[in-house]
């Protein structure tokens, strides 16, 4: 399987993630991707390249203009304004505020576009989101012209973003942005399969009322963990959509024996459901030692997920997510990879 990854995700790197009170080291950081590539190469699977451009039409077409100039000109703004640091959310429009009126003065503009305050943006947080979205788009051409299956090693992650909104260390939905090119590119049904530990709610709004893309999350629960307020199992979709999302949240401690049986649900929906090409969100943070998440799977796990998922026998774009366990972040990615590839 050929693997699509951009050295520019390096220019995303913040000093800080607000965690617990304090601004940590962020777990979110460029070694982790490494440590895949690395894994990558020792097992063999050498065929790795550079996306070409980013093509930001297909992003305009389905997110919010706005939203897009905002990420674009968020640091410059933010340093115009005489910051100091990096822009971090602190004002956010909540229960009795207005939720539709977009501030002027940039700290509050960040606070509109936000959902979530661990997440900074950096100088080179535009740029390298832009070429995480590359890697996206270029594994999908590659699907496109007829490989079975392509890699895509996304940094920064995207399936928290919405149309307008930024948190979760994500800035552009590269799955959903995919999934769309693949619906543009002549799949009539498209589904997101995300095995991400952390609910996708990103790809979910996006996709939510429409019934020409499946969304499907595996996911810590709501009640438990981030993103807190979105991704229980009572939201199925709306409209058109109404019957094209599931979620499977699953509670502290949940080992591979009951998430597989979640998995096997969610392939089996999206079968009967009639998908032609899927997009697989790829977080490896359900493993048993994430430090920011609450599952049990061991790497072993991981190959099995991964048969389960390419015996589907769908074309597929694999997008990297989550995963913060940051040695084993590369053994558990190009298990699923193996796994897929051996179905
Ligand atoms: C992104 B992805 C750490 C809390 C972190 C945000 C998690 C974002 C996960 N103290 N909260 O889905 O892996
Ligand atoms: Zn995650």
């Amino acid at each position: 399987m050929r693997t699509y990854f951009s050295d520019d995700n390096r220019l995303h790197f913040p000093q800080a993630e607000l965690s617990g009170g304090q601004f940590v080291t962020p777990f979110e950081r460029p070694s982790r991707v490494e440590y895949v590539r690395n894994r990558l190469l020792t097992q063999g699977m050498t065929d790795i390249r550079a996306p070409g451009p980013v093509d930001m039409a297909p992003a305009q077409k389905l997110l919010d203009a706005g939203f897009l100039r905002f990420l674009e000109t968020a640091y410059d703004d933010w340093k115009a304004e005489g910051m100091a640091g990096e822009v971090i959310a602190a004002n956010v429009p909540t229960r009795g505020m207005h939720q539709d009126r977009i501030p002027e003065n940039i700290d509050g503009k960040v606070g509109y576009y936000c959902h979530a305050s661990e997440t900074a943006i950096t100088k080179g947080t535009w740029a390298a989101a832009q070429s995480s979205l590359a890697s996206a788009q270029h594994a999908q051409a590659h699907v496109a012209a007829g490989a079975r299956a392509a890699f895509a090693l996304c940094r920064p992650p995207g399936h928290h973003a919405t149309k307008d909104q930024y948190g979760g260390y994500c800035f552009l939905n590269n799955a959903a942005i995919v999934a769309q090119m693949m619906r543009d590119g002549g799949a009539a049904k498209v589904a997101v399969l995300d095995i991400d530990f952390h609910h996708g709610n990103g790809t979910q709004d996006i996709f939510y009322d429409r019934g020409d893309v499946f969304f499907a999350s595996l996911h810590g629960d709501p009640r438990h963990g981030y993103p807190y307020f979105i991704g229980y199992a009572d939201e199925t979709g709306t409209g058109a959509g109404a019957g094209a999302n599931i979620n499977y949240p699953m509670p502290p401690g949940t080992p591979y024996s009951i998430w597989s049986q979640a998995l096997d649900d969610a392939i089996a929906k999206i079968g009967a459901w009639g998908a032609d090409a899927l997009v697989l969100s790829l977080g490896v943070d359900a493993y048993k030692d994430d430090p920011i998440s609450f599952f049990k799977l061991d790497s072993d796990d991981f190959t099995d997920a991964g048969r389960r998922v390419g015996a589907m026998g769908l074309p597929t774009v694999i997008c990297m997510e989550g995963g913060y366990a940051i040695e084993a972040v590369g053994i558990n990615t190009v298990n699923v990879l193996e796994g897929f590839e051996g179905a």
